[in-house]
């Protein structure tokens, strides 16, 4: 009989198709990554782990212990990965080159702990991947657009802690047993649905949303007897994983819109580790991910550390979005 929770490992080279071994390799290696930081995350009360690093990131956040352990650990855990020629993280200003990139080898972006202003309150957390590949020998250039990525991937660390993958041909979720600590398909093919009532944005920041954004607000708020005639729900963990994988379950939208406090910026979140590996997951769903209007993943990136807008989910609600930025 035919097991219904294939491992990680028998699911890529059994049922994922046709994959390149190397790429297996590296995908293993950042789940096992993310079953340390799980460890890690699990053990920070007793390790005197919690708490801030004292440092600052090349963008200026706050450093937590466990932003710089979890960084740590999937550097170390993916450096021999064979092929993989670079890293690019959050944590790190440039790109951490392994060797001479080579044709078709690996390039892996990660925020290696996501939401992590919820470590010290015990909340869901997360870690985002991106992988592409190296065009030609010697090229050194890491700026891709979204829809170059070969792969895309995110752990939550959640009550169950899951590994979400799509190498482009849907999105599979997978649990991790406790006691053998395999990830195990329990979510096979996950589809968003097209309709929701279930939006998630940051509603401190309401004095500088734009007036599109402010519409789109209202309206839900609105409820049954605004003009979109039904009650909406609002969520917002401050994990954008744990967020994304409410809307991957069952449905909603996720805006963090550049606004008149982070304009300048650009936004919040970052286009390479974030934005783009999660609007990868969203769309093999057969959800959608913009700006407000366009596309994340036709976005020529233009640093490491660009951030952007980000509305994304279900495909309906995202169009409508849309709509409210047409005059
Ligand atoms: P981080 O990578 O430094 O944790 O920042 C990204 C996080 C997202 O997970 C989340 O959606 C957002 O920042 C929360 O922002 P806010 O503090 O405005 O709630
Ligand atoms: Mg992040």
């Amino acid at each position: 009989m035919t097991d219904p929770h294939p491992t990680l490992r028998r699911f890529l080279t059994r049922q994922a198709g046709p994959i390149d071994p190397n790429l297996v390799f590296l995908i293993e290696d950042i789940a096992s990554a993310c079953r340390a930081i799980g460890n890690a995350l699990r053990n920070a009360a007793f390790e005197g782990t919690q708490g801030h690093a004292g440092a600052v990131n090349v963008q200026g956040e706050d450093q937590k212990t466990l932003d710089l352990i979890a960084d740590d650990i999937i550097a170390r855990s993916c450096e021999n990965s064979p092929d993989l020629a670079a890293l690019v993280s959050e944590e790190r200003e440039a790109a951490h080159w392994l060797k001479s990139p080579e044709a078709g080898d690996y390039l892996l972006f990660y925020d290696p702990l996501d939401g992590s202003s919820n470590i010290d309150v015990n909340l869901s957390v997360g870690s985002i991947f991106s992988v592409t590949q190296v065009a030609a020998e010697g090229d050194t250039d890491v700026l891709k657009p979204g829809t170059a990525q070969r792969c895309a991937a995110y752990a939550l660390y959640g009550p169950t802690m899951m590994f979400v993958l799509s190498l482009g041909h849907g999105v599979y979720g997978f649990s991790c047993e406790y006691g053998t600590g395999d990830f195990r398909l329990t979510h096979a093919r996950m589809r968003i649905p097209e309709e929701t009532g279930e939006f998630a944005i940051n509603a401190s920041r309401q004095r500088f949303w734009t007036a599109p954004i402010r519409a789109y607000v209202a309206d839900c708020l609105a409820g049954e007897d605004g003009p979109r005639g039904r009650d909406f729900n609002m969520r917002w963990t401050a994990s954008m994983v744990a967020d994304v994988h409410r809307i991957l379950t069952r449905g909603g939208i996720f805006l963090y819109p550049a606004d008149a406090d982070n304009h300048g910026a650009g936004g919040k979140l970052r286009l390479l580790y974030e934005a783009n590996p999660m609007a990868f997951l969203i769309e093999q769903a057969g959800g959608a991910a913009t700006l407000g209007t366009g596309r994340i993943l036709d976005l020529a990136p233009e640093g490491h550390h660009q951030r952007v807008p980000v509305v994304l989910g279900s495909a309906q609600e995202v169009a409508r979005l849309a709509d409210y930025h047409t005059p």
